[in-house]
């Protein structure tokens, strides 16, 4: 058990590890930063910070010998560095899970080797090898990075054979290589977080059910409108996946729901997942807290959930809303309406800046409420786009 007044180390400073943070200097710990960007949000917030790249041997001597406990907020972390750390502090999770998931073949092949569902899917080593691989299955297929994807980044849609040549022609060779899938005729796109401690216990979250736009997760509501025995059958299938991983830490598995209540596995993340995000207004504990909980080695709490909610993501210019009048106030003025703004200097086009959770008993009116909020975010947009 890592005792209140030690100070636990964090990999990646965005808004995860922001709200990570919080959880942390909440239950009594000092936390130190590295994210090389020094705009990263969470810098803010940390006891203390580290800036420098993630090669410096500098930066690395202090942070082992400040933490006594590590962690990571984003799964883009060197493993080089998490193995250099894990030889000296505790990792959770560890560089074996963090290499595994990293790689979408080796997290497909882990997957369906243990039985786990998974989409029809080809490795894809070279870009010579894409015809071949392609002729094995049927199209649509989704062609993605095995490495370093990113909502939706390094993503191409193959929908008819004659496309295959000029998708070589796209794809840079890569010592990683890509992944081809089937798109999964899904009917709903789902999420289940899931904490497990060192001794193998598993805590679930209810599952969450979330909607993409272009590539990015959207709008999230929770608990899903799915059946009590489908989301039974998800908490039993989250206990199993990382009871076979060994993970320590907080993760998010996100799932496609198929006719006749079939599931994938899309992937797995090792760490607090946008659509947790709405664990800040209705769970106790949140899937930060529960992060915290299971690296430190205090109980694992089975969450309370207090009212169903729904989460709406704030993507680039839209975060002008929460900051400008008159639509913050309009926003502000909500009932069961919560803002949350990253604080990110820079503004890219569908960069998650922000989020708003609406909370109330009627998840139909919640749902409505939330277009509401969407259209206020889309009308700034729209705004600024004139400008
Ligand atoms: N993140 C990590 N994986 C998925 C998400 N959403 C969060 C982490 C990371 C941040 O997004 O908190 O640090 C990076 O955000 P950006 O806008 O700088 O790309």
């Amino acid at each position: 058990m890592i005792p209140a007044g030690e100070q636990i180390g964090l990999l990646g400073g965005g808004q995860l590890g922001t709200f990570f943070t919080i959880a942390a200097k909440r239950l009594g710990y000092q936390v130190m930063v590295w994210d090389p960007d020094p705009r990263a949000p969470a810098h803010a917030w940390a006891d203390t910070s580290l800036k420098s790249d993630f090669q410096n041997p500098a930066a690395l001597q202090t942070f082992l010998n400040k933490n006594a406990v590590i962690t990571f907020e984003w799964e883009n972390i060197p493993v080089d560095l998490v193995t250099k750390i894990e030889a000296k502090r505790p990792v959770y999770p560890g560089s074996d899970i963090l290499s595994l998931l990293q790689n979408r073949i080796q997290e497909k092949t882990f997957l369906s080797s243990h039985g786990f569902p998974v989409t029809p899917y080809r490795a894809v080593l070279k870009p010579e090898d894409l015809k071949k691989q392609v002729k094995q299955m049927n199209l649509p297929l989704i062609c993605k990075t095995a490495t370093a994807g990113y909502d939706g980044q390094g993503q191409w849609r193959l929908t008819n054979t004659s496309e295959v040549g000029s998708l070589m022609n796209t794809l840079e060779p890569r010592k990683t290589g890509w992944v081809i899938e089937q798109v999964a005729p899904f009917i709903k796109e789902l999420s289940i977080l899931a904490a497990r401690n060192a001794s193998g216990e598993v805590v679930t979250y209810p599952v969450t059910e979330n909607s993409h736009e272009r590539g990015i997760l959207r709008l999230c509501r929770i608990p899903a409108e799915i059946a009590t025995a489908l989301s039974e059958k998800i908490s039993t299938l989250a206990v199993d996946v990382l009871s076979a991983l060994q993970g320590v830490g907080l993760f998010c598995i996100e799932l496609f729901l198929l006719e006749n209540d079939e599931l994938l596995i899309n992937e797995i993340a090792p760490r607090p997942h946008n659509s947790g995000h709405y664990t800040l207004d209705v769970a106790s504990p949140s899937q930060y807290e529960q992060q915290v909980r299971a690296i430190c080695g205090l109980p694992l709490q089975k969450p309370v959930i207090l009212s169903p909610a729904v989460m709406v993501n704030v993507l680039g210019s839209e975060i002008s809303a929460l900051r400008k009048n008159p639509l913050r106030q309009k926003l502000l003025s909500m009932t069961g309406v919560s803002l949350y703004d990253y604080r990110k200097e820079e503004i890219k086009d569908r960069r998650k800046m922000g989020h708003v959770t609406l909370i109330g008993s009627d998840p139909n009116a919640l749902l409505a409420r939330a277009e509401e909020v969407r259209e206020i975010l889309e009308k700034t947009q729209n705004q600024i786009n004139r400008c």
